[in-house]
């Protein structure tokens, strides 16, 4: 699907990599297009509930974290190659980012909140001082999120949370593109509501990060066609080959003396 986010309304790239910076997180003025997140929504249930036939809950109770393929509707640019949020991505991360996740998170009714957590911890524990941003998680909840349904729950500041902290509570309209500092603490919040709620995520991270998780996977015939900027993102995706073109570069053998 051809579609573009405008330049964000009333704020600049510049402006909303700042507050990226700072504060942690950012959702963006721009939603993804209905259309577009309708036809998600509707190509994430099959993907689902092949999963669920084959897996137990792996996020805490009635929650479930599932790679999600890289094929359409999930493989289109306009999920992982908005110009306006690759701009605030690159002015965060630096130019050589790469996309190194591709999954989602669905809490399902009865889901409890999880412990508060990061994504990806202090770079140098014990150091006294904040580093950049390393990685950056893109979040794109594909139904509406209500205070029934299990929003995600943001705290502010660079330390583990109190008992008494108080989090943001990301209610956000279906489409809604948040994007997270994973040092950022959060946790999913209790699902009392009576659909799942299904959630994008993706990961940015600079060029030497390494995620726990595994990377994106695709054909080489699928990276090979990947319109620009998507082979410099996926540049560290699992490609496998078939074998009769041949495996993966080996080094040469030289010859002998
Ligand atoms: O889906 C959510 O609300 C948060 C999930 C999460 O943070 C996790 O499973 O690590």
């Amino acid at each position: 699907m051809d579609v573009q986010l405008g330049s964000p309304a009333g704020t600049t790239v510049e402006e909303l990599a700042a507050t990226l910076g700072s504060q942690g997180w950012v959702v963006l003025p721009d939603r993804l297009p209905a259309p577009f997140v309708a036809e998600l929504a509707a190509a994430f249930g099959p993907v689902l509930s092949r999963h669920l036939a084959a897996a137990d809950p792996n996020r805490g109770v009635n929650r479930h974290q599932m790679y999600v393929p890289f094929e359409p509707p999930f493989s289109d640019p306009a999920l992982w190659g908005q110009p306006a949020v690759l701009a605030i991505l690159e002015a965060v991360l630096g130019p050589d980012f790469e996309c190194t996740y591709y999954g989602s998170d669905t809490p399902f009714p009865g889901a409890e909140h999880q412990p508060a957590h990061q994504d990806g911890g202090p770079l140098f524990p014990g150091w006294d001082a904040t580093p950049p941003p390393y990685s950056i998680a893109l979040n794109v909840p594909l139904v509406d999120v209500d205070e029934a349904n299990g929003p995600i729950e943001l705290f502010p500041g660079p330390d583990e949370p109190g008992p008494g902290a108080e989090p943001l509570r990301c209610t956000l309209p279906a489409g809604t593109i948040l994007l997270r500092d994973t040092r950022v603490w959060h946790r999913g919040s209790p699902h009392v509501g009576t659909a799942p709620r299904p959630m994008l995520a993706l990961l940015y991270t600079r060029p030497w990060y390494r995620f726990v998780l595994d990377r994106p996977a695709m054909s080489a015939e699928v990276y090979d066609a990947l319109p620009d900027p998507g082979r410099r993102l996926f540049r560290g995706a699992d490609r496998p080959r078939p074998r009769s073109t041949g495996d993966r570069p080996r080094l040469a053998v030289l010859p002998s003396g």
